[in-house]
Formats: C-alpha cells, sequence, structure tokens
C-alpha cells in the first residue's frame, strides 16, 4: 500500500474513532474521599510532596508507551506528580475495562481514555468505585468549568440522575469536527458547465442536471455520477434541513422539534420527510443520484473517486477521493435553501464525543490533585502540548500565526506516518480524549483546508439549540435498544423502496400506520423523559 493510501485510510479511521458517541442507560450516587495530600490550589507544581498516580490507559497501536510520551513525561516534571501508566491496548479496553472492574481491589486511581459508556459510569458510581466530580470541578477545574460555560451541552450530557458529574468527556471544540458529512462539488466540472456552488436546492439540481450530461474525464462514456455518497443514510440527512427537518442537530436521527408547534416530532411520519424521499426518488428517477447508492460504501466511493466519476459526493471529508480529484474538490457553502425557505445545517452535532474518558477511582490518594492534573488537558498550554507537542520538535508557529506541524512530523526523513511520529510525543491518537479538539491546536483530516472552509461556513447554519447524545435509565434501555432495531429495519428497507420507485407514494398513509405495531408511543415517551430530565 503506498505511504499516502495508508496516511489517508488512518486518517480515516481516526476521524472515525473521534465521531463515535456512545448510547446508554444511567442512574447513580457515588461517595466522596477525603485526603490528607497537601494541594497548590493554583500554579505549579500541583503538589510539593511528591505524589504518585496509577492510571489505566487506551493505547493505539502507532502510539509509544504511556510512560515514554514526551508531553506526558515533560507534565511529571512540571505537576510534581509522578505517573505510572498502564498501557491497554486500544483492541483489549471493553474486555480489560470489565475485568478490572469487577475486582475493586485491583483499581487503579485514574481511567484515562478507557471509553466508559454512560451506563457503566453509572453503575460503578452507583457502586462507590467512581468518585464524583462536581465538587472537585467546582474547586480544581477552573478550565473545564470554562468549557461547560462554552458548551452547556457538554456539561448536561456528562450529567447523570443525581445531578452529578462522574467523568470528564472529549470535547470537539472545532466547528469542522462537528459539521458531520457535506457535500463537495469538483470544481473543474462546475466550471465546464459554467455553474457555481449552489446554495439552493433548485441551483443544486441544475448542477446534477448539467454534470449528467458531462462527460468530465473525456472518455467518450456517460460514467460519471452526479450525486453520490459512502451511504445512502449517510446522504439523506444532508437534505433535512432543506425542508426543515433535523432540528435539534444530528445525534437524534428521528426525533427533533417540530418549529411550527414546539412539540417533540417523529420525523419519519411527517409530511416534510415524504417530501425528502420524493426528493431523493426524483433526483434517482432522473439518474441524477448514483444508481448504486443503496450498495455505495467506502471503498466504493474511494474508487469512483479516484476514476474522477464522482462530480459530487458526500462524505466528512474531501480527502477521501485521493489526491488528483480531492483537491479539486470545493464543499458546500450553505445547506440548500429549500422550498418553503428552510436553510438549516442539520448535519451539526454536539461537541460532546463518547463519555467517560477520565474518571477517578476510589482508590486515588489525591482525588484533589487529580482534578487539577485532568483540568491542565483543558488549558489552552495543555491542550497546544496534548495536540500538537513541542515546539521546534513537532510545530511550529508560521508567518500567520498558525500552529502547523514540522517537517519532521509531516514528511519523515525516515517516512513513518504523521501519526506514528506524533505517537511518540502526543497521548491524542485514537480519539476518547478528555480535553478539547480546538481550530487552533488539532490538526486532524477534517481541519484540511478545503473541508474547513466548508465546514466553517456550514456551522454558522447550525440549529440553534443542538442535543448531545441522550443516555437512557435503566427501566427504558431495553425497550429503547428493541423498538430502535425495529424502526431501523423498517425505515430502511422502505425507504429505499420509494426513493427507487419500487413504491408509490400513493401508498405513504400505508407506511404511516406500519409504525402502529413498534410501540411508537413507547419510544417518544422514553425520549419526553430525557428532555425533561436533560431540562431542554
Ligand atoms: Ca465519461
Amino acid at each position: 500500500m503506498k505511504k499516502g493510501t495508508m496516511r489517508k485510510l488512518i486518517t480515516l479511521v481516526l476521524a472515525a474513532v473521534l465521531m463515535v458517541s456512545l448510547l446508554a442507560g444511567c442512574k447513580g450516587v457515588g461517595s466522596g474521599s477525603k485526603s490528607t495530600v497537601k494541594v497548590n490550589t493554583e500554579g505549579f507544581p500541583i503538589v510539593d510532596e511528591p505524589l504518585k498516580l496509577k492510571i489505566v490507559n487506551m493505547q493505539t497501536p502507532i502510539q509509544q508507551d504511556f510512560n515514554e510520551i514526551v508531553i506526558l513525561k515533560n507534565f511529571e516534571e512540571k505537576s510534581g506528580i509522578d505517573v505510572e501508566w498502564i498501557n491497554v491496548p486500544q483492541e483489549f479496553v471493553a474486555e480489560r475495562r470489565n475485568i478490572m472492574m469487577a475486582s475493586a481491589e485491583e483499581l487503579p486511581d485514574v481511567f484515562f481514555k478507557m471509553q466508559f459508556t454512560a451506563a457503566e459510569v453509572a453503575k460503578y458510581a452507583k457502586q462507590g468505585l467512581f468518585l464524583p466530580l462536581s465538587d472537585l470541578i467546582e474547586k480544581y477545574a477552573p478550565n473545564v468549568k470554562a468549557a461547560f460555560q462554552e458548551w452547556p451541552d457538554v456539561e448536561k450530557g456528562l450529567t447523570l440522575d443525581d445531578g452529578k458529574i462522574y467523568c470528564l468527556g472529549y470535547i470537539l471544540g472545532a466547528p469542522a469536527i462537528t459539521t458531520g458529512t457535506k457535500l463537495f462539488f469538483n470544481s473543474e466540472a462546475l466550471e465546464m458547465v459554467g455553474k457555481e456552488v449552489p446554495t439552493t436546492l433548485d441551483d443544486f439540481v441544475s448542477v446534477l442536471q448539467a454534470f449528467k450530461d458531462l462527460d468530465y474525464n473525456g472518455n467518450g462514456k456517460a460514467d460519471e455520477v452526479p450525486l453520490t455518497c459512502s451511504s445512502y443514510a449517510g446522504l439523506e440527512p444532508v437534505f433535512y434541513g432543506s425542508f426543515g427537518l433535523g432540528t435539534r442537530g444530528g445525534r437524534h436521527g428521528y426525533v427533533d422539534i417540530d418549529p411550527a408547534t414546539n412539540e417533540l416530532r417523529f420525523i419519519p411520519t411527517s409530511d416534510r420527510y415524504k417530501e425528502v424521499l420524493q426528493f431523493m426518488n426524483m433526483l434517482y428517477s432522473e439518474g441524477l443520484l448514483d444508481q448504486e447508492i443503496f450498495t455505495m460504501d467506502m471503498p466504493k466511493l474511494i474508487a469512483k473517486g479516484e476514476e474522477g466519476r464522482a462530480l459530487c459526493y458526500g462524505f466528512v471529508n474531501h480527502s477521501i477521493i485521493g489526491y488528483e480529484y480531492s483537491e479539486k474538490s470545493v464543499g458546500m457553502e450553505a445547506p440548500f435553501k429549500g422550498p418553503y425557505g428552510d436553510q438549516l445545517w442539520r448535519n451539526a452535532s454536539s461537541a460532546l464525543s463518547g463519555f467517560g474518558n477520565m474518571v477517578i477511582t476510589k482508590k486515588n490518594p489525591s482525588p484533589e490533585a487529580t482534578m487539577r492534573w485532568a483540568d491542565y488537558w483543558y488549558s489552552d498550554d495543555g491542550i497546544r502540548e496534548y495536540f500538537m507537542g513541542i515546539e521546534g520538535e513537532t510545530y511550529y508557529i508560521d508567518d500567520e500565526g498558525n500552529y502547523q506541524y514540522t517537517d519532521y512530523v509531516m514528511k519523515n526523513p525516515d517516512g513513518i506516518m504523521f501519526e506514528q511520529v506524533l505517537g511518540a510525543y502526543v497521548p491524542w491518537a485514537g480519539g476518547a480524549n478528555p480535553s478539547i479538539a480546538s481550530n487552533k491546536y488539532f490538526k486532524g483530516g477534517e481541519m484540511q483546508p478545503i473541508t474547513k472552509a466548508s465546514a466553517d461556513k456550514l456551522y454558522e447554519y447550525r440549529a440553534e439549540v443542538i442535543w448531545p447524545s441522550f443516555t437512557w435509565q435503566e427501566s427504558e434501555n431495553d425497550d429503547m435498544v428493541s423498538i430502535s432495531t425495529d424502526i431501523d429495519t423498517y425505515i430502511n428497507e422502505n425507504r429505499a423502496l420509494f426513493v427507487t420507485g419500487k413504491r408509490s407514494f400513493d401508498e405513504w398513509d400505508d407506511f404511516v400506520k406500519g409504525f402502529d405495531n413498534m410501540r411508537l408511543d413507547r419510544y417518544m415517551e422514553i425520549y419526553q423523559n430525557a428532555l425533561k430530565r436533560y431540562g431542554y
């Protein structure tokens, strides 16, 4: 495999991991703990007397032993806290987590990047194994507090039933990482048909119509695809905001608030959703939408992209289609204004990614010092070190004042790919970071200029209120899982039939009636409960 391809794949994998969000049930109370360690409430070191912490961490294959990671070693000196890192290979995280929790005697002082689900955090909090952090945050974590003020949905998302927080999460602070799948156009093809990047649904359709007749790659065959994506499920929501759907962001596929009534709305049975499907059906039947859209996957998108056949494609970033054509891409400049004037960017998601990425156990000799240690990774200095490493070695500041990785990282003399070079300096690979991926210091695939330019514009059209992933209560969890499975299956089957014209829209009412057997009322009741709990 070529180095560039490998790097691209790794970037994609990292991006995917980054976007992972966990759903689960929660309930819990916890116990406090008093320690005798003297903690400085500000400045460094955090402790004057040496303090030792045992921290269990996730380690990806491209990372060093965390005991050797440069910025972590440096912080030991600065903080006065000596950490013994216990590396758990990424693929064994869930298994090792369970084993360690089953034997409370073997608990470390902290779990770091170990990705406890909300249900697990709630369970172990209730058992008193994880400490409540709310008071500690109040007294010892000014940077975490500031982050909660900037992203209130993150604080809400982390708060359990008892009103307390038991873990710190990964905050996606750069808009580009939270804008989701968007559309990219081949700028050369746009020029050839004399069109601009469309900003209304009508103009979008006329661009696709022009693409349909264009022999862009000049092989005399009509092998170009006007519009494609790595999956139909990824593509459809791109258009929700043009029809006024998805008013609470991208983490809730089927439910939002109907602005006309201010009531909870089940999207798939709404008239507006019918119009989305009719629109997709029109694209499909006119040959504007990839005829293979229901069997598309990422490798197929890469292939069509690399062959110069994907004239407009949907994905989170433009790097997916190979260097030659990806650099000719230009992203959406706004959501497409729809038939009723709606122009919302639905795919924007909550900044909270994942859940229990930093927890303090009851074994911890100084939760106070530990909270200050954790707070550092939410400070400007801490975030810079966490994501960029060491000035002059892994990064520099360019003439415009931007932070950039050095050639040693990006064009390594030994030919090592950049994430692996970084793996010796910084701990961010693999996601699940109890820190903030910020515009200034996060440089993953979503931050490449073409994608970022589009994302920054779309971000301005995001919903005013964006819900984080919700956690369900113990009594709701089973219902939610089984009802969701039925709903998913039913919708996936039927929308494919509607879009491809195998099912007539005359049968829409029958389709809607089909939900009657799926306990939709219970599904909506659980959602109502969640909204009450979260205060939405
Ligand atoms: Ca052609």
